[in-house]
């Protein structure tokens, strides 16, 4: 059965970059949707009335509301019928996606908002974490012995884990050098053609660490959750 699926977000390549990676790679149609857009209203008066009062959320069908980035993947896996029968396997598969979710905090909002001094200091603080989580997925991968987290196609763990290395580059272009295996991982996952496409024509993060902006179809807009 074909769903109608919009994604809701906002102007930053944070929590909901995964589900688009895993929505262009299972080519399953999907508008992707500013909140101001799809609510017609700025996201102070509308948040109360979202579930769990955050973002992204994905509208199935133009009534079911599916809040939580990892549910969110989970869905998409299962509706495009990649999802792992195995429970081992399915198991293992949620750890390293959470493992991955566990970055979030604060790589996302530092890259994304953060300046100056700030930045600095947050990106300092962050390295021992980030060093540590990358071996450990690094292991994760080098043990299993496969292309990906599971198998030799890509599943929804291995975009969560793509997004959140794709992402420290753009906080510290040195770090991910230091993990040969994670940097086959980003090539293999860069290398799958509809990842490619969407990777080279999503918006770009421009002034990292200065004043940072979301470029959306060639306008440069502040990164954040209001309208401009
Ligand atoms: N656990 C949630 C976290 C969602 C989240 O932190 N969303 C942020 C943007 S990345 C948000 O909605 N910020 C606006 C707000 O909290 O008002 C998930 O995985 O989806």
């Amino acid at each position: 059965m074909k769903h109608k699926l919009e994604l809701i977000y906002f102007k930053m390549r944070a929590l909901a970059e995964a589900p688009r990676l895993l929505l262009e790679y299972t080519e399953l149609e999907y508008d992707d949707i500013m909140s101001w857009d799809y609510y017609g209203k700025e996201w102070a008066q509308i948040k109360s009335k979202v579930p769990f009062r955050q973002l992204p959320m994905l509208v199935v069908d133009g009534k079911h509301e599916i809040c939580q980035s990892i549910a969110i993947l989970n869905f998409i896996e299962k509706i495009a019928g990649i999802d792992i029968s195995d429970p081992i396997q399915n198991a293992k598969a949620n750890a390293v996606m959470q493992s991955a979710q566990e970055l979030f905090m604060p790589l996302n909002p530092t890259i994304n908002f953060a300046v100056g001094d700030s930045f600095k200091k947050k990106r300092e603080d962050m390295m021992p974490f980030l060093n540590t989580r990358f071996e450990d997925l690094e292991r994760a991968l080098t043990e299993n012995d496969e292309k990906f987290y599971v198998d030799d196609k890509p599943h929804a763990c291995d975009f969560a884990v793509y997004h959140h290395l794709d992402l420290s580059k753009l906080l510290d272009t040195e770090l991910i050098k230091k993990f040969s295996r994670l940097e086959k991982f980003i090539e293999d996952i860069e290398s799958i053609e509809t990842v490619n496409s969407y990777l080279n024509s999503r918006p770009k993060l421009i002034d990292i660490s200065i004043e940072p902006k979301f470029v959306i179809d060639g306008v440069a807009h502040p990164t954040g959750v209001k309208k401009t």
